[in-house]
């Protein structure tokens, strides 16, 4: 019989999170496999190849900080980088670090056990190759799996079907079609503009209007880099020992109340020239109070109908039933003003929902639209999604789909009771989506790479997280979430887009500043709230 293969750590994913795993892990010396699904790396970016598709985090930010060298070499061309230049930005990266030869592509992992006898993961591709791991490390990402809703009829619509979380890799051009977009969050947000300069007839077909901010997009200007660049080391210092998201975003001081209405009106109008997320960030109480929220999002609906001239039009944009960024803020160009355009209609999907996809088009209660190409951007199954479309089982035969049926429950949003050995990069209870991305991954990875460390120093096998400190942390995260308005809003954030999935807020909202304490305060005390042990077996290089 054929022997099993067996690696120090798998790694799940080669989007930013697994690149830079990877890169570590090899750092201390470590064998590893990482699998990616898709034939080349960037994970979300990879993926996320529609019109448009941009990171609504500046360039300068949102990008690896733990080499020098890189950051000072890579040149970024915008403000905010589109998507095909962070593909080639994590491109450069597997080049430069040479990450690709451990990366196996084009291979989508089915199931990962926990062999209790042998202190060992084993990992099965949907292929059906197995391979053995001391450790397995999810760098799955928050934003991966697609979410395309059951429509009566979708099979037998005769014209083009995308989803924009899996664009095709060739050039699609909507030049002279009738296209419908489905879905008006940040995906939707930003496709709508670009196709519709494209489509001859762009029928936006939304069910909730979003909050959406301008991005004020800029091509690079060179001072602006040099000034990043000049004071890299301390300005990444400053994003981690004082924000809230891992971002530089220029915080007011003040609460909403403390400022008379006319200068408050000032500032609203100074951030939405500065473009992008600064807007909620101009005061300190926007997500916390809700007369303070209204005003913020008072401002932006007196904006959407000063830019879009049918009122009633307007007011089918004009979002009335959740606090201004407690779903996520879209960022745009040119949303609103799209809606002036003579070849776009808005079709509100509240009073006259989808009934069918027809072999031609869509048909709502009130009409049939005539379609050469749907767009679906109707979002992810987030957070939980890709870990749980895989079969993981931990001790005693428990899935994870089992532990999580009420809702994902996590020590530190890194490791699960019941599941030693595995991490999960940017899991649920950890800052996550509601922080720069790559910051955050490049915490967790540090975290874990130290922690793996740690465990080969002291000649231990495995890790675990303990039962009572994990229901602690998940009782934190959901104090700390309900202080503020973001579980009030039917968003991702708490599961509310997906039937049938329970309702729990999932990121960690008390600020990268405090979570990374946390974080360090539990390593320091030799990882307390943790369960590390020398197992009998163990098989790999490492023990
Ligand atoms: P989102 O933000 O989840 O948006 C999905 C959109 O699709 C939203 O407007 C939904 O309306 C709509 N949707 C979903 N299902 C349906 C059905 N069945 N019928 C009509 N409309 C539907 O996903 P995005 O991809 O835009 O953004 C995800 C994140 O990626 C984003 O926040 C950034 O962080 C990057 P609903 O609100 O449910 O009424």
């Amino acid at each position: 019989m054929e022997r099993i293969r067996c690696v120090d750590v798998v790694v799940v994913g080669a989007g930013f999170a697994g690149l830079y795993m990877l890169h570590r892990l090899r750092c201390l010396g470590l064998t590893v496999q990482a699998y990616e699904a898709g034939d080349d790396v960037g994970g979300v970016w990879y993926w996320n190849r529609y019109p448009g598709a941009r990171c609504d985090v500046e360039s300068m930010q949102y990008s690896y900080s733990f080499d020098e060298d890189l950051q000072q070499e890579w040149r970024w061309t915008e403000r905010y980088a589109s998507q095909p230049e962070l593909l080639a930005y994590a491109g450069h990266v597997a080049d430069r670090f040479d990450l690709r030869r451990d990366i196996k592509f084009a291979t989508r992992v089915r199931s990962a056990r926990f062999l209790e006898t042998k202190a060992l993961w084993e990992m099965v591709t949907a292929a059906g190759d197995v391979l053995h791991a001391r450790f397995c490390i999810m760098a799955t990402g928050c934003l991966s799996s697609a979410r395309i809703p059951r429509l009566p009829g979708m099979e037998r619509f005769r014209g083009r079907s995308f989803h924009t979380g899996g664009w095709p890799h060739e050039p699609v051009s909507f030049e002279g079609e009738r296209v419908g977009v489905i879905g008006t969050g940040s995906s939707g947000i930003q496709a709508i503009p670009l196709i519709a300069r494209e489509a001859a007839n762009l029928f936006v077909f939304q069910r909730t209007p979003n909050f959406s901010v301008p991005a004020q997009n800029w091509p690079m200007p060179e001072e602006y880099e040099r000034s990043w660049k000049r004071d890299y080391p301390a300005l990444r210092r400053r994003a981690r020992e004082a924000s809230t998201s891992g971002s530089l975003t220029d915080p007011g001081q003040h609460k909403v109340h403390d400022i008379p209405p006319q200068e408050r009106e000032q500032l609203f109008e100074a951030r939405w020239k500065k473009g992008g997320v600064y807007f909620l960030h101009a005061f300190t109480d926007l997500l916390l109070d809700e007369a303070s929220n209204k005003e913020a999002a008072d401002f932006v609906r007196r904006k959407i109908r000063s830019i879009v001239k049918d009122a009633a039009v307007a007011d089918l944009l004009t979002p009335t039933d959740h606090a201004i960024g407690a779903k996520r803020i879209c960022v745009d160009t040119d949303y609103y003003d799209t809606f002036n355009r003579p070849n776009v209609t808005l079709v509100d999907l509240r009073s006259d929902p989808i009934e069918e996809v027809t072999v031609t088009g869509l048909r709502t209660t009130r009409k049939e639209y005539a379609l050469d190409a749907i767009v679906y951007a109707t979002g992810y199954d987030a957070m939980t999604g890709a870990l749980l479309n895989m079969e993981i089982i931990g001790r005693g035969g428990l899935t994870l789909q089992d532990k999580w049926q009420d809702g994902p429950r996590s020590y530190l949003g890194m490791m699960v009771a019941g599941f030693p050995n595995l991490f999960t990069i940017t899991g649920p209870g950890s800052p996550s989506v509601l922080s720069n991305m790559i910051f955050s991954i490049e915490q967790h990875v540090e975290w874990i790479g130290d922690c793996l460390g740690y465990l080969e120093q002291n000649r231990l096998s495995t890790i675990e997280a303990e039962a009572a400190a994990e229901e602690e942390w998940v009782e934190h995260v959901n104090a700390v979430a309900d202080r503020t308005l973001y579980p009030k809003a039917a968003s991702w954030y708490t599961g509310a887009n997906v039937p049938g999935k329970p309702r729990v807020f999932m990121p960690y909202v008390g600020g990268v500043v405090a979570y990374r304490r946390k974080c360090d305060k539990v390593a320091a005390a030799g990882y307390s709230g943790f369960t590390l042990a020398r197992a009998e077996v163990a098989e790999t290089s490492m023990a």
